[in-house]
């Protein structure tokens, strides 16, 4: 069966979303070529070690001026195609959730109603010792005017994002286990799958549910998967929704 037929004869799809889903939009990933990683170091620091919780408590001037450069203004970017797609999917009642690893807010900016960040959301940020919450264009002031953001109680202010080495918040991870449990199809889109223990969720499908794997390079669950499209993502999902609308 094709994507279309898939979708066509299912009641309940959930996508699972990664970086690749939000190239088109300018938003460079992880893990390809022009990836996050092989930007290069920062002050002599892998952008995988700034962005772990140990490096975050350790040099925080370091971590936000990384933050600042490299991450902080690509949350402006606009929803692409992929975004769109999976919009219209939800409306013509197909799909049921997206679970995402992104933190760039672009699925509720293109106004998809249910989704579960697994990594937080970097349109959001918090006081670490208050839990005060800002906004995007208050935290930018903040990274503007001073090299540690600071609440009106003098705590750091940190994006609300999951930091390499830092847990996943129970209650949204829980959400996603349930959602993909209820799927009879879920659409994992523009992710390496290497990501733990975002990838597992995939393994935690009934067996009658089927797994389409939609990213253009190979990954690790291509073998579990009813059908695998090693595909431009934005081409694909756009033939979609032209097929069931
Ligand atoms: P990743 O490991 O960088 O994998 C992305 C995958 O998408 C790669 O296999 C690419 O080959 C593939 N890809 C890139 N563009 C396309 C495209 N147009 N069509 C199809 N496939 C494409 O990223 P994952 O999401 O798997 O890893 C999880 C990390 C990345 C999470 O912790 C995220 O928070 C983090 N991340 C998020 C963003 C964002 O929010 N947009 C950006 C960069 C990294």
């Amino acid at each position: 069966m094709n994507l279309t037929d898939l979708v066509k004869t299912s009641n309940y799809v959930v996508a699972f979303t990664g970086a690749g889903i939000s190239t088109e939009s300018g938003i460079p990933d992880f893990r390809s070529t022009s990836g996050l990683y092989l930007s290069g170091k920062f002050e002599g620091h892998s952008p995988e070690e700034i962005l772990s919780k140990r490096f975050f408590l350790k040099d925080k001037p370091t971590f936000f001026a990384f933050y600042k450069e490299r991450l902080h203004n690509l949350l402006n970017k606009k929803p692409n195609r992929s975004h769109h797609a999976l919009v219209k999917l939800e409306q013509v009642g197909k799909l049921k959730c997206i679970v995402t690893q992104n933190i760039d807010n672009l699925h509720e900016t293109a106004g998809s109603s249910k989704v579960l960040d697994l990594h937080g959301n970097g349109a959001r940020s918090r006081c670490i010792s208050c839990c005060e919450k800002y906004n995007y264009e208050q935290f930018s002031k903040m990274l503007e005017e001073k090299e540690v953001p600071r609440c009106f109680c003098g705590g750091v202010v940190r994006p609300d994002t999951v930091l390499f080495d830092e847990w996943l918040n129970d209650d949204i991870f829980d959400a996603a286990y349930h959602e993909i449990k209820s799927a009879d199809l879920v659409i994992s889109i523009g992710s390496s799958l290497v990501v733990q223990p975002a990838a597992s969720l995939l393994s935690e499908k009934t067996p009658e549910c089927k797994l389409v794997i939609i990213n253009n390079t190979e990954t690790p669950y291509d073998k579990k998967a009813a059908l695998v499209i090693h595909e431009n993502c934005g081409d694909v999902l756009e033939t979609l929704t032209k097929d069931i609308s």
